[in-house]
């Protein structure tokens, strides 16, 4: 995990000096942010929605931040609330963060 960061961290630093070196404008720095946000997103489909228990079960794509492969599982969300915007069937876009073992759901939206 270490290594995998550290090649992150040097590649994004060759992307930064790369970019600066071809800056003529600020228009491609722009460009490139709303794509490195939208590769955090994560395809999924809802399979069931525990309100009470704060939980939800995602059939997920691979989410490479995470090293998970595609499967089915059970995430907890962050805030209840997100749960009143998605049910079972839904196919959501949603982001996941890891702590300690148990993933949370950090935010979610119906995918289009
Ligand atoms: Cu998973």
């Amino acid at each position: 995990m270490k290594a995998v960061l550290s090649t992150l961290s040097i590649s994004l630093l060759l992307a930064v000096s790369t970019a600066s070196a071809q800056t003529t404008s600020p228009a491609p720095d722009a460009a490139a942010k709303p794509a490195q946000a939208m590769t955090d997103m994560v395809d999924g489909e809802v399979r069931k929605v525990d309100k009470d228990a704060r939980k939800i079960t995602l059939r997920h794509a691979e989410i490479k931040k995470l090293d998970m492969p595609a499967m089915t599982m059970v995430f907890q969300v962050k805030d209840p609330a997100m749960l009143d915007k998605v049910k079972a069937g839904d196919k959501v876009k949603f982001k996941a963060e890891g702590t300690g073992g148990a993933l949370t759901v950090t935010e979610i939206e119906p995918a289009k």
